[in-house]
This record gives C-alpha cells, sequence and structure tokens, in this order.
C-alpha cells in the first residue's frame, strides 16, 4: 500500500487523534483504487484489528467510523466498541454513538462495512452511502445535498505505546522554553554567551539547525547559514552566529558555531577541532585540509579566554546513518571524543531527519518519542559512540516548510535548552580542570 496515498491531511489526523488517542493510522483500502466494492473492502480489511472506516464527499468532509473488532467476522460474534465521527472541511471533529440495532445489521464478510442501524458505506457496490443518524439533518451534515461518496478508506488503528521519553507538546512548553534561553546566564560570570561547536559530517544538518534556531527567534523561517547538500561541505570557514530574539532584537545568550564538515578526506583535521575546543580559532578562519591551525597563523588566539573557548559539543548525526555510521566517521568521532573528555566538555548528539526515518513521525512529529525505529537509532549511536543515551536528541530542522510550527519549535528547544544545562555543568567542573589545557 505504501505507493497508495492516503486523502487525510494532517489537520485531520490531528483531529483523529483526540478521538482515537494516539495512533497509527495504516492505510488498508482506497476505493478509488480497490473498487467501490464489498467484496474489495472485505478481501484489504477483514481479520485487521481496530480499524476506521471513512467517507468523503466533494465538499471536503469526513463521516467515518471506528470499530475495536475485526471486520470479517459472523455478525453474531461482533461486541464491539463503536462510535461514528464527522470532520467538517474546516473545524473540530465530533463523536457520535452508534445505533447498535439488531447484530444481524453489522459487517460480515458479505455485507458491505455497516455501523448498526447507523451508517453503511458501499450501497449496492457504489458510492452509494446511508446513515440514519444524519438524516434528519443531511444538509447540516454534509453541507450539500450529496450521498454520492469521492472516496472511501480504510486504515487499521495502531495503538501507541507510552513515550519512551516525555516532552510536553503545548504552546506553554514553547514558551516556557523560550523564556528559559532567553533569561539563560552562564554559571560563570565572566562569561556573557554559551559557545556552542556543531560538529558532523557534510548533509547532516549543521547549518539548517542553525537556521532552525534563528527561525524560531526571529519568528519566520530564514536561511542565515548556507545549508544544501552538495558532493563537497559547503562551509570551508570557521563560523561563529549570534542570535537575536525578534521583537526588540535582544541578543540571546549563545553562539553555535559551524565547522566545515568532518569524515571525508577533504574533511576538517581533528587538530582544527581541539584548538577551536580551546578558543585559538579566530571567527572566520578558513581551514585548511593539509595543514593544522597554529600559533603562525593569522588571527590565532594565543591566550583565549574562557568565554572564547567551546563550552559544549555538539555532534550532528543524520538518523538514517544511525545504523551503519561509516568506520571513517566512527574514528574520527572517537578519536576527538577521547580528546574532548579530557577538556571535559559535555557532548551531545543531534539525530537529524527524523522525519525521514519512520512514518509515524513523517505524519506527526509529536509521535517521535513514542516510535520504536527511533529509538532503536539512538540506542544504536549510543551503542556505537559510547554516548550515554540521555545525551542523544532526535531532531527535525525545518529544512523544507515556510511556516513556523510548535511541536518542530519545541523539539529544537528542548535540544537547546539541555545544551545549555550542559555548559553550566562545563562552567562549574572549570575550576576543577588543570591550568594547562
Ligand atoms: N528531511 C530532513 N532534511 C533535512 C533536515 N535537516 C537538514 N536536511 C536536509 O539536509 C541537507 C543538508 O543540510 P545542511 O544543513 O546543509 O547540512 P550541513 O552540511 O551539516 O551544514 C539540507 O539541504 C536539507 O535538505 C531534517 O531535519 N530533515
Ligand atoms: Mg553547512
Amino acid at each position: 500500500m505504501s505507493d497508495v496515498t492516503s486523502l487525510l491531511t494532517a489537520p485531520d489526523r490531528k483531529e483523529l487523534s483526540q478521538l482515537l488517542g494516539k495512533a497509527n493510522l495504516h492505510l488498508l483500502y482506497k476505493a478509488t483504487v480497490h473498487g467501490f466494492d464489498d467484496r474489495a473492502f472485505h478481501s484489504k480489511c477483514d481479520k485487521q484489528g481496530p480499524t476506521i472506516t471513512i467517507g468523503y464527499n466533494k465538499s471536503g468532509f469526513i463521516l467515518g467510523g471506528y470499530r475495536s473488532t475485526d471486520f470479517g467476522g459472523r455478525p453474531n460474534q461482533v461486541k464491539s466498541k463503536t462510535f461514528l465521527f464527522r470532520i467538517p472541511s474546516e473545524g473540530k471533529a465530533s463523536k457520535y454513538a452508534v445505533d447498535k440495532g439488531a447484530v444481524a445489521l453489522w459487517s460480515n464478510q458479505q455485507t458491505p462495512p455497516t455501523f448498526g442501524h447507523s451508517l453503511l458505506y458501499l450501497l449496492n457496490n457504489r458510492e452509494n452511502y446511508l446513515s440514519n443518524l444524519f438524516q434528519e439533518s443531511k444538509n447540516n451534515f454534509l453541507a450539500v445535498n450529496d450521498e454520492l461518496l469521492v472516496e472511501c478508506e480504510a486504515y487499521r488503528v495502531e495503538e501507541v505505546k507510552t513515550p519512551w521519553r516525555h516532552l510536553t507538546w503545548t504552546t506553554e512548553k514553547r514558551r516556557e522554553q523560550m523564556n528559559f534561553i532567553e533569561n539563560y546566564k552562564p554559571y560563570m560570570s565572566s562569561v556573557s554567551k554559551a559557545r556552542i561547536l556543531l560538529i558532523g559530517r557534510i548533509g547532516a544538518g549543521k547549518s539548517s539547525f542553525i537556521n532552525s534556531v534563528n527561525s524560531i527567534f526571529r519568528g519566520h523561517v530564514t536561511s542565515r547559514a548556507m545549508a544544501g547538500s552538495g558532493p563537497t561541505s559547503i562551509t570551508t570557514m570557521y563560523s561563529t552566529y549570534s542570535f537575536r530574539e525578534g521583537k526588540d532584537n535582544t541578543p540571546l545568550p549563545f553562539i553555535l558555531c559551524d565547522t566545515m564538515g568532518i569524515g571525508s578526506k577533504q574533511g576538517i583535521l581533528s587538530q582544527d577541532i581541539i584548538s577551536i575546543i580551546k578558543g585559538h580559532a579566530p571567527n572566520k578562519y578558513e581551514f585548511k585540509t593539509a595543514s593544522p591551525i597554529n600559533p603562525d597563523t593569522a588571527g590565532y588566539i594565543k591566550s583565549p579566554t574562557v568565554g572564547e573557548r567551546i563550552h559544549c559539543v555538539v555532534y550532528v548525526i543524520d538518523a538514517s546513518e544511525a545504523s551503519m555510521l561509516s568506520a571513517n566517521i566512527k574514528e574520527k568521532i572517537c578519536a576527538i571524543r577521547s580528546e574532548i573528555n579530557k577538556l571535559e566538555v559535555p557532548q551531545i548528539v543531534l539525530l537529524t531527519k527524523v522525519d525521514e526515518e519512520c512514518l509515524l513521525v513523517a505524519q506527526d512529529l509529536e509521535n517521535v518519542y513514542h516510535s520504536d525505529v527511533i529509538k532503536e537509532k539512538v540506542l544504536e549511536i549510543g551503542r556505537q559512540l559510547g554516548i550515554p543515551i540521555s545525551c542523544i536528541i532526535p531532531m527535525k530542522n525545518y529544512w523544507s516548510d515556510h511556516e513556523l510550527d510548535d511541536t518542530t519549535d519545541i523539539l529544537i528547544l528542548s535540544a537547546l535548552v539541555q545544551i545549555l544545562r550542559y555548559v553550566d555543568d562545563y562552567f562549574e567542573n572549570f575550576h576543577n580542570l588543570p591550568s594547562n589545557i
């Protein structure tokens, strides 16, 4: 069914999740593909567990029925939890009880999909439907005098388990995260901004993360750091990005530092990463793959202040590579990790492009911590790099979107909040570090 596309829009799915709870909807049957035909319906939908059947009319109205038990059972065995629902073309879904009626009016293998006395689809194997529930107010319900459906679909309803990590997805949560970040002050009074270094393979999503963070605080989608997917890294310079908050341009208390990609022969040298972390590299330093930055390099910062050092390192890794990190990348990250550990700089992984790895997440980003696929990738990265699971954050950047949305904001902000908390751990430990590192 992967090549058959669902007619349910993202807002329809959100409305349905109010009625069904967190659930994955798996498309089983689509009348315009499989036929307005009850045998076709049963061949696709029988013995599938809980389902919803949905009719669409040409005015964009949706009328559906849920049942908790299989289609295709013997009628006298049906003891199903059921309800009907309606979703207008714009607005909230409503839920209605089914008039259960005579047991014979429930679907078996021979009859069209039927919900007691209340609703019947595929009448006479055509686009017709019958709904006693709405008979008196049919105009009201369908907006037009329209008894034909343009589409009828059935979905298996797969219950989604409790999340493996908790995150609240409300507007208040977003506000709370923004407040935390805007009012954040580094634990060390001599430092005004947390300095965060992004490291990762070319195309992993470093520049997109910088743009995403900037977009959230500007209030619209922006593209400050050049993002894109080319054969060679687009970023060849060490670039530091400061941010301002939209309304009154207040400076924000963190800096994101973008580097050239790691991994390939043309990638950034490990020595350069360590020099950046120690604060020796000037902004706009042009990386040279043949020789690392050294005290004779123009602009070399000989005695960096604490504020010029890196306070948290973020590895940006494409989720599609999680199960098979290339030997090259793994070797490089493990090598620099042991150096960075000595400097006691906290490290976090952003696992980007999770929207491409799991259908459940593609449908609704709020499912990210319900997804077993993403959880497995997080565990895999943890195993390969020896990084605690709590330090690995699944991520979806703004990469194709023109509008911001709260869910994407909340996931991005959750990473930023976590990073800033780790930065404070760094400052707390800093006094105890040997003075020569
Ligand atoms: N689906 C998806 N694509 C992304 C995401 N983040 C980045 N991309 C894509 O990956 C490409 C490379 O990203 P970029 O930020 O330039 O990577 P960089 O080389 O690490 O700076 C971009 O053109 C985007 O199309 C994401 O979260 N989801
Ligand atoms: Mg880049």
